[in-house]
């Protein structure tokens, strides 16, 4: 029914591997001339488990019931901006408070397909907390590396509330991803960055979903940090398209921050892979990336969709993240990156009016309840009175 094949040499893979012995990076391929679609799109009881006939697992999934997130409309915006339909989709509201919770799902029961005693990662913060919950959930053993001082708190605090053995690392997420994948070839540990296919395909349900809801968007608007989820998204609007669900496939548009942003130099010099970031350095943790792993598969969903790559400072994310939360979607800094984006991409004329766009929300403003308070400050403290509140009612 489907195959782990590498996107550069064309080789099969065993199920067991992330990348080809060529070093290329793999993707699950399925053949859909004999895949038995049994859902509507009727935008109905989403869910990942929904869409299970195009998702690479045969055993019983380990699941908190992920997915089916919130797609809300913001008419002040496409007033404001003079774009015809704005769609934000709320993955901040699954059950660990990221998208990646739909890629865990399916990862965390591959390992235990594989049967795998123990699951690990690098991570910026998000992938750790989903990691761990499911590994939980699974009764595997979970083993984390983090950024040391660079990880949100609440990230930190479900990593270890669900049981992870967290390991601070001094160096940043890409010197923690390079050491966790030795760690686990060495020690037989199941990896679950999004180096790993299976992760990707519970991603791409993000894509179904939106499917599911309102037909194909012009344009789909997502932060990039590690270039997984993009490529994950774009893979599930090809293999509708293939399919024949849909006739076409939206713009993947991928916004990076300045300072950690080598996906959108690639893709500004027209090349095919990047450049590494020594140094990034952002507000937003979560994408806080300098040598992202999927950057060759994000590229190609970039080229492939004609949608492009671009960058926002700091100052536009945390403007974003206000806008959305005056609209009553609280996310984390990294999420506010997709709208951040639209924003700019509107003003220089490059989002047709007409054009229905999706931004993608990626993480929970629960996350990282630091940064609330440094951006709004803390709040306003008074004697237990009531002609002080009262004088500081405006
Ligand atoms: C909120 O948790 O890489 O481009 O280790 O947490 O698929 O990496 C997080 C990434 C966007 C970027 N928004 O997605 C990790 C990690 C949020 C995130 C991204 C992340 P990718």
């Amino acid at each position: 029914m489907y195959s782990l094949v590498c996107i550069e040499c064309g080789k099969k893979n065993d199920e067991s591997r992330y990348t080809c012995e060529c070093g290329g990076l793999l993707e699950v391929r399925f053949n859909l001339n004999e895949v038995e679609i049994d859902f509507k799109l009727d935008g109905r009881e989403m869910r990942v488990w929904k869409y299970r006939s195009l998702l690479p697992i045969k055993s019983e999934p380990v699941t908190l019931k992920e997915g089916g997130t919130p797609l809300y409309r913001l008419e002040r915006l496409e007033k404001e901006l003079g774009i015809r339909r704005i769609y934000v989709k709320h993955e901040g509201l699954n059950p660990s408070g990221s998208f990646k919770d739909r890629g865990m799902t399916v990862g965390v029961t591959k390992a235990l397909e594989l049967r795998k005693r123990a699951v690990a990662c690098a991570s910026t913060g998000n992938t750790s907390a989903s990691m761990a919950m499911y590994a939980a959930k699974a009764g595997l053993k979970a083993y984390v590396l983090l950024p040391a001082g660079k990880v949100a708190l609440g990230k930190v605090a479900q990593a270890l509330m669900h049981g992870a053995d967290v390991i601070g690392i001094r160096g940043n997420f890409d010197d923690a991803l390079r050491i966790v994948r030795e760690v686990c070839e060495r020690a037989g540990i199941y990896l679950l960055n999004s180096v790993n296919p299976f992760r990707l395909e519970g991603q791409k349900t993000i894509a179904y979903e939106i499917v599911d809801e309102i037909g194909t968007p012009d344009a789909v608007i997502l932060p990039i940090g590690n270039a997984g989820n993009i490529s994950a998204i774009f893979k599930g609007f090809e293999e509708f398209r293939e399919i024949g669900l849909i006739d076409k496939i939206p713009r993947m548009i991928g916004i990076q921050a300045e300072g950690a942003s080598p996906v959108f130099r690639a893709f500004r010099e027209g090349r095919e892979d990047i450049i590494p970031f020594e140094n990034p350095e952002t507000i937003a943790t979560a994408i806080r990336i300098g040598n992202p792993v999927n950057a060759k598969k994000a590229l190609r969903a970039v080229y492939r969709s004609e949608g492009l790559v671009e960058v926002v400072s700091d100052q536009e994310i945390i403007s974003a993240q206000k806008i959305l939360a005056k609209n009553g979607i609280g996310v984390e800094p990294a999420s506010a990156a997709s709208l951040a984006g639209l924003i700019k991409l509107s003003r220089i004329g490059e989002i047709d009016r007409d054009a229905t766009v999706v931004c993608i929300a990626t993480g929970n403003l629960l996350k990282d309840p630091e940064t609330v308070i440094k951006v709004c400050g803390e709040p306003k403290m008074v004697e237990a009175n009531v002609e002080k509140v009262m004088a500081l009612l405006t």
